[in-house]
């Protein structure tokens, strides 16, 4: 494409997973000149915020990693069945250094706005810092779950302590010992930092609004022969990937939980229970579709959380029971429910009996129990899938903000493009099944769809995409139609849903009918000349 020096080919924002691999595509594979425009001071996206004790992935190791370039896959092994976030920053940044991506990466660059120009075709996108970059496609790689949600506690700003979310953790250490520590949520990152802070802390408040469903992590020490033979072996690794709804290896088997006996079906969760991981779920094929099924299933989970927790009337307040089992993301863990067990962590239930307020010493419920405390840790999730990129304030055709666009949720085309928003692509996107999957399998076929697009352009002399609105409208039905076709929707206070954040529409954001048949329908958008996308010169 013809522009001036100044001019780029592509601006992509964020430097985690998507970013990186869409920078080395565009460069290596179109020749085009790109900046990544990156918040944080180093690679690694999520994985360089959220430092807090505990934080690992529950994607299994040699599949949470690029598959495109066999060397990658070879020279790097995995010491832990499960990556912690320590080795996931140093894969990243194995990865950076062996393809040379740096140099292309401004960091500390946050994106504060971001401008279509109709006259000239070109993004005009502007950081923190003043600076502002100009170019013709705007690749946003911002991750689903990076702008915090920091509830709004009157009298927070008085409390003399140390405040921390988790999601935004310091880089220095910090220090638990001999401290009174209070931990607000009971999410994914909640159960896995629980814990952790409990090995250190002089006592533990948990304040726990929706109890949660959590399945044992298994966790263990990877050896090289494991590294050899996943070697030999990545073939067949990649294909039953892609063959999966979720991205992960493994595809759930044609048996449901309510045609198998109480004994047969007793012996399939309790094996998989021993085994650990996100593979529980998956040991039937209508957990997600079946509300008896999902109860036989989280009934399984809630006796094993009666028989973990020795305090009977702890066990009991730790027990879910307002959503199926499934519907928010199933947490995995490392000694979460054993946790209760020690005598210092006490478990509060702040839906019975919520926060009021915060005082200088901690924090207050609404019976007036006060709660002192040298640290107050927010655990309290993300303003998920649309957060971070409304943030930015992009502005698409005739000025249209996206937070406007938005205002009655997220409405894409295949969560990759948004009406109005000419020539700008959303890596993992809401529309997409990004969340619901082992998130680099997601990440690599979006940022190859959105190359052979630019690709495609670039061959026939193209240089202006968008979605067309009654495209983009189909899809976000679509969207919903498939979500309401499973009990997904049934969790009241779900991320999926914006539930979680007040104010924010209450729509199903990601996909739900699998990564595997979406390729597949993404695929033949583009075999057929890009439906849906109004391509022009
Ligand atoms: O966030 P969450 P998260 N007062 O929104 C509670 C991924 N992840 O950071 O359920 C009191 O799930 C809230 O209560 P409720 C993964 O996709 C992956 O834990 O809304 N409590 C909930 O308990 C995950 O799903 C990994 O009633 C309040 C908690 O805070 C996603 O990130 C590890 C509150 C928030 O849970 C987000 O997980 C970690 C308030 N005002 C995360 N506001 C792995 O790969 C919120 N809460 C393993």
């Amino acid at each position: 494409m013809k522009h001036d020096n100044h001019t780029l080919d592509a601006i992509i924002v964020g430097a985690g997973f998507s970013g990186l691999y869409q920078l080395y595509c565009l460069r290596e594979k179109l020749n085009h000149k790109v900046k990544v425009l990156e918040a944080g001071g180093d690679v690694g996206g999520t994985w360089y915020w959220n430092r807090y004790p505990g934080a690992r992935c529950d994607s299994e190791s040699h599949t949470y990693c690029y598959y495109f370039d066999k060397h990658l896959l070879e020279e790097w092994s995995w010491s832990e069945r499960y990556p912690g976030q320590a080795e996931i920053l140093r894969y990243l940044n194995f990865c950076a250094q062996k393809l040379d991506l740096k140099k292309d990466i401004r960091f500390n660059e946050r994106v504060t706005e971001a401008e279509w120009d109709a006259n000239s075709q070109l993004w005009h996108v502007k950081t923190q810092t003043g600076q502002t970059f100009i170019a013709r496609f705007l690749i946003t790689a911002v991750g689903c779950l990076s702008s915090a949600n920091m509830p709004d506690i009157d009298g927070l700003s008085d409390f003399k302590g140390e405040i921390y979310h988790t999601g935004q953790w310091p880089h220095d250490t910090v220090d638990f010992e001999k401290k009174t520590i209070v931990v607000i949520g009971t999410g994914s990152t909640g159960i896995q930092a629980i814990p952790e802070i409990a090995k250190y802390a002089k006592k533990l408040y948990v304040l726990q609004r929706t109890p949660n469903y959590s399945v044992p992590a298994r966790n263990r020490p990877l050896s090289r022969d494991f590294h050899s033979a996943f070697i030999e072996d990545i073939d067949s690794w990649r294909s039953k990937m892609l063959e999966s709804r979720h991205g992960h290896p493994w595809i759930a088997p044609d048996r449901q939980v309510r045609k198998t006996s109480a004994e047969e079906r007793y012996r399939i969760m309790e094996a998989a229970w021993e085994h650990g991981g996100l593979s529980f779920r998956e040991s039937f094929d209508d957990v997600l579709l079946d509300e008896e099924s999902n109860n036989i299933m989280s009934e399984f989970i809630r006796q094993k959380i009666m028989s973990t927790v020795h305090n009977v009337k702890t066990a009991k307040k730790l027990l879910p029971k307002d959503h199926p089992f499934g519907t928010k993301r199933p947490p995995i863990d490392t000694n979460y429910f054993e946790t209760y067990n020690l005598e210092h962590v006490h478990l509060i239930d702040v839906r019975q009996n919520p926060i009021a307020s915060c005082s200088s010493a901690g924090i207050i419920l609404t019976d007036d129990t006060k709660i002192e405390a040298d640290m107050i840790v927010f655990a309290t999730g993300f303003d998920a899938m649309t957060g971070a990129l409304q943030k930015m304030n992009i502005k698409g055709r005739d000025g249209l903000k996206l937070a406007e666009a938005w205002l009655a949720g997220p409405q894409t085309y295949l969560g990759l493009a948004v009406p109005k928003f000419p020539n700008m692509f959303t890596i993992t996107g809401p529309g997409s099944p990004s969340v619901l999957t082992n998130m680099p399998r997601a990440i690599e076929q979006h940022v190859d769809w959105i190359t052979d697009l630019l690709r495609h352009m670039v061959q026939r002399g193209y240089s202006k995409v968008e979605a067309r609105e009654a495209a983009a409208n189909e899809w976000t039905e679509h969207v919903t139609d498939v979500a309401n076709k499973t009990l997904l929707p049934k969790a009241n206070h779900s991320w999926y849903l914006g539930a979680n954040v007040p104010g924010k529409p209450r729509v199903f954001m990601p996909y739900v009918f699998g990564l595997n048949h979406y390729r597949n329908h993404c695929d033949f958008i583009a075999v057929s000349g890009y439906q849906g996308f109004l391509i022009t010169e």
